[in-house]
């Protein structure tokens, strides 16, 4: 008695599924990318999708999955904003009898397990992409030295890791000083005016080291305003890979960018259908990023999302 369940719900094996897939937010071309990929596979196997976008709010995407519940999905393809305040749409499907599968970002591993609560977490390994940073920077850094961070979202894992695995592996380096670290909610504008703000207090800072395109770009507009030139005066590092950030790389505008795949919907629906199967199915599967610098910034640029 008090023991909670440790297994997740089973999927059956039809011919066709509902499946639900909730968004986070859709304002930046990684989030684009990532829905039209879920909608082009689910249409390619004739599968209905209930698609949510939460616009930016975790109590939206809680409301989101429970609405789903409701509607008797087959399976949740949740991207969870932040760590601990989507527990209760993972307990709660669990409850409900629905698998759950993590995309692009996790829960709070304390609180939530794969292979328990919820299957898998599809995604990249957000601790390795900032120590690939962080690992650039160790060689091509050229003495510059004086770190901005600009932090995604707080509370998310990608936010979370790619925090520690920069922090960690810069300071191992030697000779570089994080002069400021604060978050820019992974968005453009808020980017900008962090970065604004943070160059203004300090005006000696020669690397921005921002957790996503969007807030590079962002921070690319600050320095302009400041009469800074990015790529020369200051480096500016960003994870992602889209389009325009790589084109900032062919530019000289952006130094190095770590790609985070958003094409998920072929692994996200290929691990739905082995699971049905009965298949086993690791608690991470973990997408292939690719790295761009002015090496190769140019011939990769037709790739990039
Ligand atoms: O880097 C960012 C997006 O969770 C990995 O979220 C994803 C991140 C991605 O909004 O641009």
């Amino acid at each position: 008695a008090g023991v909670a369940i440790a297994e997740v719900p089973k999927l059956t094996q039809k011919d066709t599924y509902k499946v639900g897939f909730a968004q986070t937010e859709s304002n930046n071309p990684w989030r684009i990318a990532q829905t039209n990929s879920m909608k082009a596979e689910a249409e390619k196997l004739g599968f209905q999708l209930v698609y949510t976008d939460a616009a930016g709010s975790a109590a939206k995407q809680v409301a989101d999955v429970n609405a789903m519940i409701a509607q008797g999905v087959d399976v949740i393809f949740l991207a969870p904003r932040e760590e601990k305040p989507l527990i209760p749409a993972v307990m709660a499907a669990k409850k409900a009898g629905i698998p759950v599968i993590l995309l692009d970002r996790s829960v709070d591993p304390s609180l939530a397990k794969a292979g328990e609560d919820y299957l898998t977490f599809i995604g990249s390994n957000f601790v390795e992409e900032g120590k690939r940073v962080a690992e650039w920077l160790a060689k091509n850094a050229n003495g510059k030295s004086k770190i901005i961070e600009l932090e995604g979202t707080t509370g998310s894992s990608p936010a979370n890791d790619r925090k520690k695995g920069f922090d960690e592996a810069i300071q191992a380096a030697g000779g570089f000083e994080i002069v400021a670290s604060q978050t820019g909610d992974f968005a453009r504008d808020k980017g900008r005016q962090v970065a604004e703000a943070l160059l203004q207090a300090h005006p000696d800072a020669d690397i921005i080291y921002a957790h996503n395109d969007e807030m590079a770009m962002g921070a690319i507009a600050a320095l302009e305003a400041a009469g800074k030139v990015p790529g020369k005066d200051v480096l500016v590092l960003s994870i992602d890979g889209g389009k325009e950030a790589v084109q900032a790389v062919v530019d000289g505008k952006i130094a190095a960018v770590v790609e985070c795949n958003p094409r998920f919907g072929p692994k996200a629906f290929e691990t739905m259908l082995r699971y049905a199967k009965g298949e086993a199915i690791d608690p991470i599967l973990v997408n292939e990023d690719k790295f761009y610098d002015a090496s190769n910034a140019a011939a990769e640029l037709a790739n990039a999302y």
